[in-house]
């Protein structure tokens, strides 16, 4: 109990624990100093740190960083076609190009439909992701994009990834800097982080479908950085890759960021074995899921944010990764989300409500927080009261309504 009570900080908790050895001892301490760890230390924590060691120091520097505050926002999600004409090894969206008929082809006005579906509904972002085919072009999304504005122009369109900016310039023979001027000049607002996948060739050209590789990803994020836009990054993990190729990932993040400092937000995404052609490798335990966000959280210390995708890990998962890292639980996804629940999500159909995110939020004991796409605070629902509800007070376990 003294030592308890003498203690300044949790990091400083894990220096006058008995049991760690001195590499780790170290880390605590440069997590205490606000000091970088390195590429070595990095592989070490995923060889060796306990995970209540890891729980300690990655919430010593979500709280450092935000307190209990605990992010979402109202997003849907548009995604023009299931059918791709790449091969990721690990998508199920990939093995649709051979029977095309099964897949559906959206076409533009199909598309403004189903954004004027939500005209009534208090969302802030559509998140446009899908596959890639060559009637998707520069002047389709272009026109999207425009049209979009036009009907609703406050809505933040965050869309497309560095794959299919690559494969639509080349096709169009545009450089990345026209490309991406033009995408910004017809309405684009940001750029979520998927296509990352895991950046080291070793791993990269067995799992990525000849789609473009690490420096390509990484040069389209700092041009658009460059413009002035932000954008998101990914990981996927949990299949061939080892832990030197995941910290080989996020150290390659670390230094762009260092140089734009475009990057909003980090998001390990959990591969899940379903209808693809890794079905055979078995997915990873919670226990290493809540590991990777820990080591993502201390290792990346130029990303303000860490996010963990609930639909993917499903909501339990989520809320225990409130205590390793992570700070946002991104939004009340509606279930059109299908590259997912293709692949064997957790929640066949995405969708919670606001009350139940904030409910899920609160009842580990965080403070939910709505933002729009860029952290600006929509609603602080601290110490809000839904109608016929008791205030919250203090840690309970709430039910989620279902
Ligand atoms: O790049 C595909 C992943 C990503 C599987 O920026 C799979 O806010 C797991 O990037 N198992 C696209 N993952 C989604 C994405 C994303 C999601 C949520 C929020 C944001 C954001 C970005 O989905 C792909 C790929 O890494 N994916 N198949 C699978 N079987
Ligand atoms: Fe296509 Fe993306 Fe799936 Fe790869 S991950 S097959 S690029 S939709």
């Amino acid at each position: 109990m003294d030592t308890i009570m003498q203690v300044q900080s949790s990091a400083e908790l894990l220096l006058k624990t008995s049991n760690l050895d001195t590499s780790l001892k170290r880390i605590a301490q440069k997590v205490e100093d606000q000091e970088r760890i390195t590429f070595d230390e990095g592989v070490y924590l995923y060889e060796h740190a306990p995970l209540g060691y890891l729980g300690t120091l990655a919430n010593y520097i979500r709280e450092r960083k935000h307190g209990s505050k605990t992010y979402f926002n109202r997003n849907f999600h548009l995604e023009p076609t299931n059918v791709c004409l790449y091969t990721c090894t690990f998508c199920s969206y990939s093995r649709l190009i051979k029977k095309r008929e099964e897949g559906w082809e959206y076409t533009l006005d199909e598309m403004l439909d189903m954004i004027k579906k939500y005209d009534e509904k208090p969302v802030t972002e559509v998140h446009i992701v899908g596959g890639v085919l060559p009637q998707y072009d520069v002047s389709f999304y272009e026109e999207l994009f425009k049209k979009i504005k036009a009907h609703r122009p406050e809505l933040h369109i965050k869309a497309l990834t560095p794959v299919e900016y690559h494969y639509i310039f080349k096709k169009e023979k545009i450089s990345y800097e026209e490309g991406m001027k033009r995408m910004a000049d017809a309405g684009l607002d940001s750029m979520p982080g998927g296509g990352a996948e895991i950046f080291h060739p070793e791993i990269r050209d067995q799992i990525a479908g000849g789609k473009c590789n690490a420096e390509q990803w990484l040069r389209i994020h700092e041009i658009l950085h460059e413009l002035g836009l932000r954008s998101n990054a990914t990981m996927l993990y949990g299949h061939i890759e080892e832990f030197k190729h995941r910290i080989d990932h996020i150290e390659r993040l670390r230094q762009l960021q260092d140089k734009t400092g475009g990057f909003q937000t980090f998001i390990p995404l959990k591969f899940r074995n379903k209808n693809n052609q890794m079905s055979h490798i078995a997915e990873s335990t919670t226990v290493e899921d809540l590991r990777n966000y820990a080591i993502a959280r201390i290792y990346m210390d130029n990303f303000d944010h860490i996010k963990a995708y609930w639909p993917m890990i499903g909501r339990e998962t989520a809320q225990m990764s409130l205590a390793f890292g992570v700070n946002d639980i991104d939004g009340t996804i509606d279930d059109t989300t299908k590259i997912y629940t293709m692949a064997g999500s957790e929640e066949q159909s995405p969708a919670l409500s606001t009350r139940e995110l904030v409910n899920l939020i609160r009842s580990v004991n965080r403070e939910a927080i709505e933002r729009d796409t860029l952290y600006n605070v929509v609603q602080d629902y601290t110490d809000y009261q839904f109608p016929n509800e008791e205030v919250y007070k203090g840690y309970v376990a709430l039910p989620v309504v279902n």
